[in-house]
């Protein structure tokens, strides 16, 4: 397969500062060499530009950290995989989880894709119901087309449905932000779901239940997985994911053949030990996209 690396080294969307270096963590972690060990052709197409914070004006707009420069870094990756050839692979490298408001559409080109957000997090904040303001709170109420108008027209009049995105490994949403996921109706798998059900039953049921769609992102949140697991993210939350579930996860994605693109995003190397979390996060690639024990 043909697959291309996209950095977005920014952590203006985070409560914590750190995950700005996450591209060039996971780049250590030789994601690069991982992949082509797998028979992959891949490219890396550099970093998009980014301001760094101690140039910038934090409260630009009503509660919005960072806003401006946040809609730009953004806009920049949407535009960069969008244009990027229908059948190459993007990994797109974070960065905050708000990235993922350019990276999602931008791997979607334009057509309709399945979302799978594998995070400790529902990140499904609007600016009325968050309580930090950080923006990587929010990308998938605005994904799919609440909350801010700037920020939810990033793509024009692209927008996941709710119907389309499945959530997994959630063990942390805030009040209002839980009555918001239940109105819009989207499937969650919290970690008490993946201690009842099991991995296997729900990797099948979300590829059941996103059996229509040609085109399915994951993007994974370091946080998703325990933070024994992945030490090195900004909020880390106890009881999450096993280092066997996480690759489970993705080794049946794998068997099905029908992802098309991912995010790696929230590795944040100064809370990190020895680039741990980094190099976890190359294997659950490795594994999506194709790495088999036998
Ligand atoms: N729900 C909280 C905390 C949070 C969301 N995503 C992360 N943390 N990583 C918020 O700020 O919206
Ligand atoms: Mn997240
Ligand atoms: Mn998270």
């Amino acid at each position: 397969m043909d697959i291309s690396i996209l950095g977005i080294p920014m952590d203006l969307g985070a409560g914590r500062r750190g995950v700005d270096m996450g591209p060039s963590a996971l780049r250590n972690a030789n994601l690069d060499a991982a992949l082509r060990a797998l028979g992959h052709q891949v490219r890396d197409l550099g970093d998009v530009p980014v301001r760094v914070p101690e140039t910038l004006n934090k409260y630009q707009d009503q509660g919005l950290v960072f806003l401006e420069e946040i809609l730009s870094a953004c806009t920049g990756a949407y535009e960069r995989l969008r244009d990027l050839d229908a059948n190459t692979f993007p990994i797109a490298l974070g960065g905050d989880h708000s990235v993922s408001m350019g990276t999602v559409p931008g791997a979607a080109r334009g057509r309709r894709s399945g979302v799978v957000w594998v995070d400790a997090h529902a990140d499904f904040n609007t600016p009325g119901s968050s309580e930090s303001g950080n923006i990587h709170g929010m990308p998938v109420a605005h994904l799919t087309g609440l909350g801010d108008a700037r920020l939810s027209s990033i793509a024009g009049d692209w927008h996941a449905r709710p119907e389309d995105i499945v959530m997994i490994g959630l063990r942390s949403v805030d009040p209002r932000e839980r009555e918001l996921v239940a109105e819009a109706g989207i499937k969650t798998y919290t970690m008490k779901d993946v201690d009842q059900l099991g991995m296997t039953r729900i990797a099948q049921e979300t590829l059941e239940r996103l059996g229509h769609l040609e085109r399915l992102h994951v993007s994974f949140d370091a946080d998703a997985l325990d933070p024994v697991v992945c030490p090195g993210v900004g909020t880390p939350v106890p009881g999450g994911l096993s280092y066997r579930e996480g690759h489970l996860l993705m080794e049946l994605f794998a068997e099905s053949g029908r992802v098309t693109s991912l995010d790696l995003v929230e590795v944040n190397p100064i809370l990190d030990v020895r680039n741990q979390t980094a190099e976890v996060m190359v294997g659950m690639a490795a594994s999506l996209l194709g790495q088999r024990i036998l």
